[in-house]
């Protein structure tokens, strides 16, 4: 009795050291992986980062486009995949915001391989459960874009989305019109693709946590709620500016937004007002992960403060 006892306290012990010993080879991360059912290639780095594999660096934390070489193409037919996971392994919470300098699309476009035109993505190793579109109203902000992009694209895959990035250029000198460029994005967006949800999102504002995940809720969604220049609160309990999601049928409930404010200000609060009069009231994430920094700027030329917002 006792004998058999103490042996099988020994194959106890045994097991442990086993896996112990695997964890310790394997590294924490790709195990992890490994038992939610994610494939990932050995070796270089072949995923995002792809053949360049110069993305691979578990060692900064908060590098947005740290270990998102770990997304892979598995040897899986399409009509194959397995449904993403509710909770997508790759989230790495607060993500570390700088702007290098320099920064050119080609840079982004490299670091982004599984990106397709139009600034479109598919998760490549499971089937995403969330079809999100991103709405940039933009006017002669070239630089903002650039970091949006830099930062935006590797955010989303992390979130394993499917996604399609829409920027809405006014053209033209005309006095800028914010919510009408939003109202052009929905339309435009929505002959594209069947999205399940919509996200309104300045140029400028650039998330800092990946678990802000850009997907829609039960009601219309303000997601920029700690943003750096208000002091990381909202600065009103009806504020929605920034950064908002609406499911197309929230949107059409709400009869879209207003068509008439011209210059800057006021377009936001009558969104608000809008979702309040349609019955709705307003969702958000909570204070630590609806953290965003606006990339300082003056006020443009063309979108003058509107007297009559
Ligand atoms: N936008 C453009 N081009 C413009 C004007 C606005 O692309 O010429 C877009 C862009 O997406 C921007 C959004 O509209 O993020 C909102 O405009 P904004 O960034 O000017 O709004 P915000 O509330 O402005 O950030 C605050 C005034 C800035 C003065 C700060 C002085 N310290
Ligand atoms: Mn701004």
């Amino acid at each position: 009795m006792l004998q058999s006892r103490a042996r099988y306290l020994l194959l106890l012990l045994g097991v442990q050291l086993v896996v112990m010993a695997l964890l310790y080879h394997e590294g924490y991360r790709r195990r992890v992986a490994y038992f939610l059912g994610i494939f990932y290639k050995g070796g270089a780095p072949a995923g995002l980062g792809g053949p360049q594999g110069s993305t691979h660096n578990a060692s900064l934390p908060g590098d947005v486009y740290a270990n998102l070489s770990l997304i892979a193409r598995p040897p899986l037919r399409p009509e194959e995949l397995p449904y993403c996971p509710e909770t997508s392994p790759f989230l790495g919470g607060p993500i570390r915001v700088t702007f290098p300098p320099g920064l050119t699309l080609e840079e982004i476009v490299r670091k982004n391989p599984y990106v397709t035109a139009g600034g479109r993505y598919q998760p490549p190793d499971c089937d995403p459960l969330h079809r999100t579109a991103v709405i940039i109203p933009h006017r002669n902000r070239e630089q903002h874009l650039r970091y949006l992009l830099y930062f935006l694209h590797p955010f989303l895959q992390r979130q394993q989305l499917s996604y399609g990035i829409y920027i809405i250029h006014q053209a033209g000198n005309y006095t800028f019109n914010r919510a009408k460029l939003l109202n052009v994005g929905f339309k435009e967006a929505m002959k594209d693709e069947d999205w399940d949800c919509m996200f309104f999102h300045d140029v400028d504002l650039i998330p800092e946590d990946d678990r802000n995940l850009y997907t829609c809720d039960r009601f219309p969604k303000h997601a920029a709620v700690a943003m750096d220049k208000f002091g990381y609160k909202l600065p009103y309990k009806t504020y929605f500016g920034g950064v908002s999601a609406l499911t197309p049928e929230q949107y059409m409930k709400m009869n879209g937004f207003p068509n008439n404010y011209w210059g800057w200000g006021g377009e936001d609060d009558d969104i608000a007002v809008r979702v309040a009069l349609s019955g709705m009231l307003i969702s958000r994430p909570s204070i630590q992960h609806g953290r965003y920094r606006m990339i300082k700027h003056g006020h443009d030329k063309g979108n003058e403060q509107n007297p009559r917002r």
